[in-house]
């Protein structure tokens, strides 16, 4: 390691900081795949994840530097006039696909290694790379989703989930049913390739210029059947619009919304190129439909129903080629009946929402190993930051964050994969519902606040473009945004406890259960005579205390339904304690796995701020509070612990 600060003449330079194996310096990481993972499952993944940790750590994100560099440009035009709408991306960028595919990080999830415990690995490696990727895990999301579309229809041997009454007749059905189901495995093998020749990526194509949260009303594109008559699902269509948000514009398919005309009705308005027109609640137009986009260009690479109108220059992201789409007739072959569009699409959604969380939680986990790393590097006041006990403070901070948005991540991973292999109890699938927006939105706003706070830690250096910390927060911020804002997926949360009210007792039932059993494994810790059984104790108690409170919450929007501006206006609240709550169980019961004293004082440290902070502390959360407060020796212990202080680094170590 370097000397901490060197001077040089009058002035001064700073030893920048460096990164180390991503899989080596997250102690977090290892022990919950020791977990959440059968020992038998667990070598292999290790191995490739310490790989994959290094590489992380230098050439991957060299890549997501460089893509950052050089973003993507618009090329409407060749020289001689001619309309081209060119994506032009940087190698950078094409590297980070070869890379994606290579490494499988769509592929992992379908090829099921790990039975249904395959998206634990396959997040955790998103983990690794999502700060490294340089927004390419963008388009992994939604590639993703649009393979497990694909999936579950084909495994449905036929094109759309199941209607709530209508129909198309059976004969129109088997005869588009096989070149459906020809297209859907073509596309299937496509996203799932590790073969970078053959990899492609999909996007998601919902938001219109009216807005991306109310998709039923908003959405204003329409689909037109290529041959009247032809309207059953598996049917081509031409869709005519105007897409105002593709995020990943280079995608070679797409999976998009529309509402369906009839034959010879969707007119010269839609192919003009203002894309202003209105259709939507027009009486010809019906509900939303989902459709498969494969986008094609020709040999001269003119995009072949569709007009690229423009890149949108954003305050993040900026390495992602996002655009304006005018579709022009795209053909695109319908895979859910009229009406049942959002139902449709809504898996897709739901796992780019996972990505989401595993985004945030990879942003969080940056800034803490920097962090880390820059407190062993740099002097003030007469010691390294490192031997402070106010920075061991903020350091503590930032890895209890981090570690929260981690483990609510891998639970929803591990609940979704039981559900995707047919094995999740109905309690389970109830839970996956619940927790896949409250993941989302809870992590994306703790991943902006922990980014600023890290950056903060670099002071003056972490404002400054050459360091590559600015970047971090600006492409933080796209992530309570994108996929749903925070007030859109709290709707989301009370849909489900209005439309199954199951899922508010699966939720209370499973804190419940989990708590009681890692009270008892804090008494088998030792109770108050040792200090991981102490903290699991404390963490256990102030979380009890915290549930009724809760649970009267839920019942009471359960009964008053999600119109109630009563439930509106206390919503938010309602859903991040109930984020809070859950992190700090699962918190918990890692503790009482695993024995440590470390994890049981991550429990009751959450425990204290999730009392702290919910405006709703127990009589008990408070008493830990402040009894914490009289021992300041206590303090001091639990911040050096929590900041890693006493842990080696891994080495070597690459400057970031
Ligand atoms: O616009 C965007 C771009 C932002 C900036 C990007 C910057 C660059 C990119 C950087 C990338 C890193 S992002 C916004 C994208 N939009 C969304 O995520 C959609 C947000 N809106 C919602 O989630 C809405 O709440 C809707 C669309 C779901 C509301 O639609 P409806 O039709 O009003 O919903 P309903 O009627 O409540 O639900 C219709 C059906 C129901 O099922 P049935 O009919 O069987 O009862 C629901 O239970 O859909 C079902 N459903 C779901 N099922 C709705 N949501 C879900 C779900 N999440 N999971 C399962």
């Amino acid at each position: 390691m370097s000397a901490p600060c060197s001077q040089v003449g009058t002035s001064f330079t700073q030893d920048p900081p460096h990164l180390g194996n991503q899989f080596s310096d997250d102690g977090f990481l290892q022990s919950l795949l020791g977990r959440l993972l059968p020992p038998e499952a667990l070598p292999e993944v290790q191995q490739d994840l310490e790989r994959f940790g290094w590489e992380a750590a230098t050439s991957i994100k060299q890549l997501g530097q460089q893509a950052e560099a050089q973003p993507p440009r618009l090329v409407q035009h060749d020289a001689w006039g001619g309309r081209i709408d060119a994506v032009v991306t940087s190698p950078a960028w094409q590297a980070l696909k070869a890379v994606s595919a290579r490494e499988g990080l769509v592929a992992a999830a379908y090829e099921r290694r790990q039975g249904q415990h395959s998206r634990i690995a396959q997040m955790a490696k998103l983990y690794l790379f999502g700060a490294s990727s340089g927004l390419y895990n963008c388009p992994l999301a939604m590639t993703d989703g649009a393979a497990r579309l694909c999936e579950m229809l084909l495994a449905a041997g036929q094109g759309a989930p199941a209607s709530r009454g209508g129909g198309r007749p059976a004969s129109e059905g088997q005869q588009a049913g096989g070149e459906l189901q020809a297209a859907l495995a073509e596309a299937f093998c496509h996203l799932t390739s590790r073969n970078p020749a053959e990899f492609r990526t999909s996007g998601q194509w919902m938001t219109e210029k009216r807005g991306g949260s109310d998709v039923s009303y908003a959405t204003e594109t329409v689909a037109e059947p290529e041959q009247a008559g032809q309207t059953g699902v598996g049917s081509w269509y031409r869709l005519y619009g105007y897409k105002w948000f593709t995020s990943a514009a280079d995608g070679e398919a797409a999976m998009a919304l529309a509402r369906e005309l009839p034959a010879g009705q969707a007119g010269a308005g839609h192919s003009g190129g203002s894309g202003s027109s209105s259709t939507a609640g027009s009486g010809a137009a019906s509900g939303l439909a989902l459709f498969y986009v494969p986008v094609r260009r020709d040999a001269a690479g003119r995009p072949q129903g569709f007009e690229v109108v423009r890149l949108k220059d954003k305050l993040g992201t900026r390495q992602l080629p996002t655009a304006e789409l005018l579709l022009t007739g795209i053909r695109a072959l319908k895979i859910s009946e009229a009406g049942r569009g959002v139902p449709a699409i809504a898996p897709m959604v739901n796992i780019t929402r996972l990505h989401n969380a595993a985004a945030a939680a990879s942003y969080m986990r940056r800034i803490t190993a920097l962090a880390q790393d820059y407190a062993r590097r740099r002097s003030a006041f007469g010691a390294p930051l490192i031997n402070q006990p106010l920075a061991q403070r903020a350091l503590a901070w930032l890895h209890l964050h981090t570690a929260g948005s981690l483990a609510l991540t891998l639970e929803v991973a591990r609940l979704l994969v039981l559900q995707e292999c047919g094995c999740a109890a109905p309690e389970e699938a109830h839970l996956l519902r619940l927790l896949t927006p409250l993941a989302k939105l809870y992590t994306a706003k703790e991943s902006v606040a922990v980014v600023s706070e890290g950056i903060e830690f670099s002071g003056g250096q972490g404002y400054i473009e050459g360091t590559h910390l600015p970047v971090i927060l600006r492409d933080a911020q796209v992530l309570p945004i994108w996929e749903g804002s925070t007030s859109v997926l709290v709707l989301d949360v009370l849909r489900v406890l209005s439309s199954a009210p199951q899922a508010a007792a699966a939720f209370t039932h499973c804190c419940s259960a989990e708590l009681n059993a890692a009270a008892a494994a804090a008494a088998a810790l030792g109770g108050d005579s040792s200090s991981a059984g102490q903290a699991l104790g404390r963490a256990c108690t102030a979380l009890r205390s915290a549930l009724p409170g809760v649970e009267a919450s839920l019942r009471a929007a359960v009964a008053a339904g999600p119109g109630s501006a009563m439930v509106q206006v206390g919503s938010r609240d309602l859903a991040f304690a109930m984020a809070r709550l859950f992190v700090g169980v699962l918190l918990a019961a890692h503790a009482a796995w695993s024995g440590e004293e470390e994890h049981a004082l991550l429990a009751a440290e959450w425990a204290c701020e999730c009392g702290a902070s919910s405006g709703s502390a127990s009589s008990t959360a408070e008493a830990v509070a402040s009894s914490a407060a009289e021992r300041p020796e206590a303090q001091l212990h639990i911040a050096a612990v929590l900041s890693g202080a006493d842990r080696q680094l891994s080495e070597p170590r690459a400057r970031y």
